[in-house]
């Protein structure tokens, strides 16, 4: 399926798997409509997009958390980017690996505002146009965290696993339009996750990845690009990606 003019909606665009989703459906002439926090970080990716391909993009600070504040920009959108095709719903984070019982509730709370709550407020404001155009594809960023829980992960894990249920609660209820879902699975990527679950502490960061080839974001916009550029009647219902070196998220083959 061509891409070309259509209006993408990437979340979480500043960095990792959201910024590469965007260089990687760049080349592919769709418009670009970037959302995180880090405004700055957007104005550079949205310049270079600029400059390599003449991507047309709207770079928006937009904190998914915020209910009124997504609604918000929704109903301001310039009238030219009111239209979406494609949300790639990426905007996501997790914060330690504390044994549930001793866990942190404001983190809990950060995660399930964002992973799912944020993600519930996007697709509530873009998907009736969809419907409504008789076109769309909501692809949401869950995790192998979603399939399996592992220690310390509980709260974090349970947020991917409801992104996984709620994109096959979606698929029932698109049933009949030609919206499509995917659902996609990553297993250990490089990017700044891990950083941002450790808040700033990069060598217990680089330990996740240690001896091992971890997947980059490069690899998972791949991934969404071949989902969405199948032909209409192909619905990659949920696809799950994983390193060489990695079975599930407890067992990992390190080299040292
Ligand atoms: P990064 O930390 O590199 O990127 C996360 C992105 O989410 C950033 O652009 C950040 O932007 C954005 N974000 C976080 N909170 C908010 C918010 N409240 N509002 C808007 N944007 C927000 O991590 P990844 O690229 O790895 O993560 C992307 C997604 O992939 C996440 O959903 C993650 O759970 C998932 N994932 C990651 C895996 C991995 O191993 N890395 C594996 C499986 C899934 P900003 O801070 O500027 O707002
Ligand atoms: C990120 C991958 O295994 O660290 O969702 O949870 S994992």
């Amino acid at each position: 399926m061509e891409l070309q003019g259509q209006t993408v909606l990437v979340t979480g665009a500043s960095s990792g798997i959201g910024r590469d989703c965007a260089r990687g459906l760049a080349p592919l002439g769709v418009r670009l409509l970037l959302v995180a926090r880090r405004q700055e970080r957007l104005a550079v990716l949205a310049a270079e997009l600029h400059a390599r391909y003449q991507t047309a993009c709207l770079a928006q600070t937009l904190d998914v958390r915020d209910r009124q504040a997504v609604q918000h920009w929704f109903e301001h959108l310039p009238p030219e980017w009111q239209c979406i095709d494609i949300v790639i719903n990426n905007a996501g984070l997790s914060r330690g690996l504390d044994r549930f019982q001793e866990g942190n509730i404001n983190d809990w709370e950060e995660m399930i505002d964002t992973n799912l709550k944020g993600l519930l407020y996007i697709t509530r404001a873009v998907l009736p146009g969809m419907v409504a155009r008789g076109r769309g594809h909501v692809v949401n960023i869950a995790s192998i965290a979603g399939l399996a829980a592992y220690p310390g992960g509980n709260v974090y894990c349970a947020t991917k696993a409801a992104v996984r249920i709620l994109g096959d609660a979606l698929k029932q209820d698109l049933l009949g339009t030609p919206v499509r879902v995917t659902t996609i699975n990553p297993g250990l990527v490089e990017t700044e996750f891990s950083p941002v679950r450790f808040r700033g502490d990069t060598e217990r960061a680089r330990q996740v990845y240690r001896g091992l080839t971890p997947l980059t974001g490069q690899d998972v916009a791949e991934t969404v690009v071949f989902c969405l550029t199948r032909p209409p009647h192909v619905n990659i219902q949920e696809l799950t990606l994983l390193p060489t070196d990695q079975a599930n998220a407890l067992l990992v083959h390190r080299r040292e």
